[in-house]
């Protein structure tokens, strides 16, 4: 368990199950796996959706020829249950496809991969990268300052431009969908959850609600609606964000967020912002120990 000193209060160790999480992401070319289990063998995999079957957990992929073990065809996959409500028919991806010892497939690590969301992706974390490189020791946004432009996928694979939220006033924080620490990213999310129903019962309607991962390798964007889905959160005004390693790095330097992979452990602070119409940071909260009654009041100023 490490501690970080000055205005990071709270950090985190959390125990990783997976050996090389937190290389790769959501642009890069291999991401994280799952834990392995003993006799499988894992591919990468690209295909088309076909069609998805959410109550049997499927999807029909016509697949590209996955070398090493079979040719280009047509056929049906087993999915978690985040993957299926989020696939697309239509919608091209890529994939670890997993051959468990009895020889059940299974596609994990789904990632969209159609050549105009990749395009927007990254063109999203260069112009990140260079606005972060080109701000040097000074990237780091300070309250009232205006925060940086990103380009991400939400828990449906969608792509969101941040420009999206302009004219709306936004509350951000980072969290990632394994993080064991009860009182860290769980609690984060219960409070954000309890904020975005308090604001909407006393009429602030002018709001979007937005979880950033810390661990893109593993949270896809399937994860992240599996995350969403299993603690019933409301989508309509809450979204669920992760994207290339790069991007998240920069959006952790920008907004001042400690998240560091020391082997399999993952060490995290935590912070809350509320991000006003022209898309300066009007509030931030470090630390757990924020009230959503705060939050709200904050976003009727
Ligand atoms: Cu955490």
């Amino acid at each position: 368990m490490r501690f970080y000193a000055g205005r990071h209060l709270l950090a985190c160790a959390a125990l990783l199950a997976c050996a090389g999480c937190g290389k790769g992401g959501g642009g890069a070319a291999a991401g994280a796996a799952a834990p392995a289990q003993a006799g499988e063998r894992r591919f990468p995999l690209t295909g088309e959706v076909l069609s998805a079957d959410v109550g049997r957990k499927v999807l029909v992929v016509r697949h590209n020829e996955v070398a090493g073990y079979m040719p280009a065809m047509t056929m049906e996959f087993a999915v978690s249950a985040g993957d299926a409500a989020a696939a697309r028919p239509g919608g091209r991806i890529r994939a670890e496809l997993v051959v468990g010892r009895d020889g059940a497939l299974r596609l994990e690590s789904i990632w969209p991969n159609d050549k105009v969301s990749l395009d927007t992706i990254d063109a999203g974390a260069r112009m990140l990268r260079q606005d972060t490189l080109g701000k040097g020791g000074a990237a780091y946004r300070e309250v009232g300052e205006k925060v940086p432009e990103f380009v991400l996928y939400d828990q449906n694979g969608r792509v969101v431009d941040s420009a999206r939220f302009r004219g709306r006033q936004v509350m951000l924080n980072f969290i990632y969908t394994r993080c064991p620490v009860a009182n860290m990213c769980p609690l984060s999310t219960s409070k954000m959850m309890a904020t975005q129903g308090l604001a909407r019962k006393s009429g602030v309607a002018n709001i979007e609600f937005v979880s950033i991962t810390l661990d893109p390798a593993h949270d896809t964007p399937g994860i992240l609606r599996e995350y969403a889905d299993a603690r019933g959160i409301d989508t309509a005004n809450f979204s669920f964000l992760t994207g290339p390693e790069s991007a998240i790095r920069d959006l952790l330097t920008q907004f001042g967020v400690i998240a560091e992979f020391k082997g399999d452990l993952l060490n995290h602070t935590l912070a809350t912002l509320l991000i006003d119409e022209k898309g300066r940071i009007s509030w931030r909260a470090d630390g757990s120990a924020w009230q959503p009654g705060e939050f709200v009041e904050r976003m009727h100023r």
